[in-house]
């Protein structure tokens, strides 16, 4: 399978986040990618394509934000990466605020996503890898692996969070879009719920979102992800939650996951896009799942069972020392 990836991605590597009340170790570490690179056998850079697919799913007030933020931070004489502290979201009205503070709360969900001076172009390399995959499926290949890092899923069109800043996946599903692809589908199997892709596409019937996750009433991103939300407008019934409770083993899960997978059947896609988090891992040190590694062979094998080209996007998975393993055995499935 090609895998792309780019080592350019390493350089993102915010020191501390927030976390129930102290600053801690960043768990979304640069020696994630460097262990799932070493298992692939061999990864190819991808080809740069651009702004333009990105500012196809992104605000620009955004993007200028991820670009400039750091060194704003920086010059105001700030020591560590950019983070917020308050956000506008209680009766709020929208207020077009320059002070870096009101700014860094403008465009995040969360406390525990810093912003450094690397971010943009780790995360725009990111981006790439999504696309070079994506490509690669829609020129044929049955299916290939975006080694993206960061994540993705939980940044928005206008927010960062949940280690993520730009949403790779939800580029590589407008690209193919873009290109002609009349119904896309996303399957989201990372530990936890994809807030980010499931609003760009909230309101939109082409592009179908189906996330298997840890019930959001226990675990983060805690407003999204729940069973009820299934899309609005025109996306009404195009998105699909399946959450499921701590300690979830693998049974369980791939009897969710051959409901989502029924249900992108159903939705008529030509394309596959699986943002494949292996933070469903017995041993992460931050998620609840109980996935053990062969399971995610099992895994693999269903989705590959699907028959739609598939191009598979990293996200989440903090076992570092399994994480190599974990993401071969998955791939080892298609
Ligand atoms: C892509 C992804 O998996 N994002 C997960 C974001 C979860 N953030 C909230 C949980 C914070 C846990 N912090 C633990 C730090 C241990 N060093
Ligand atoms: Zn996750």
């Amino acid at each position: 399978m090609r895998c792309f990836h780019d080592p350019g991605q390493l350089a993102h590597a915010p020191a501390t986040e927030l976390h129930n009340g102290a600053f801690v170790p960043y768990a979304e570490k640069p020696e994630r990618a460097t262990a799932i690179a070493a298992v692939l056998g061999g990864t190819e850079l991808p080809p740069d394509r651009g702004e333009a697919p990105i500012r196809a799913v992104h605000d620009a007030g955004y993007i200028e934000f991820l670009k400039t933020a750091p060194a704003r931070w920086a010059s105001a004489g700030r020591p560590g990466d950019v983070i917020g502290y308050i956000w506008p979201t209680v009766r709020k009205r929208a207020l077009k605020l320059d002070r870096i503070d009101a700014l860094a709360g403008q465009y995040s969900i969360d406390a525990s996503t810093p912003l450094t001076a690397e971010t943009w172009d780790a995360s725009y390399r990111s981006v790439q890898c999504a696309l070079a995959a994506t490509h690669a499926v829609l020129d044929g290949a049955r299916s290939a692996f975006a080694l993206s890092r960061p994540p993705g899923h939980h940044a928005g069109a206008d927010y960062l969070g949940g280690y993520c800043y730009l949403n790779h996946v939800a580029v590589a599903a407008q690209a193919a879009r873009d290109t002609g692809v009349k119904r896309v589908a996303i399957l989201d199997i990372d530990y936890h719920h994809g807030n980010g892709t499931q609003d760009i596409f909230w309101q939109r019937g082409d592009v179908f979102f189906a996330s298997i996750h840890a019930d959001p009433a226990t675990d983060f991103p805690f407003y999204w992800g729940h069973a009820d939300e299934v899309g609005e407008g025109a996306g009404e019934g195009a998105t699909l939650n399946l959450p499921l409770p701590r300690g979830t083993k693998i049974d369980a899960f791939r009897r969710a996951q051959e409901k989502a997978l029924a249900a992108i059947a159903a939705s008529g896609a030509e394309l596959l896009l699986v943002s494949f988090g292996a933070d469903t891992f017995v041993r992460d040190p931050i998620s609840q799942f109980a996935l053990e590694t062969t399971d995610y062979a099992v895994l693999g094998r269903d989705i590959a069972a699907a028959g739609l080209p598939t191009a598979i996007v990293m996200e989440g998975g903090y076992a570092i020392d399994a994480l190599g393993a974990n993401v071969a055995s998955f791939l080892s499935g298609f």
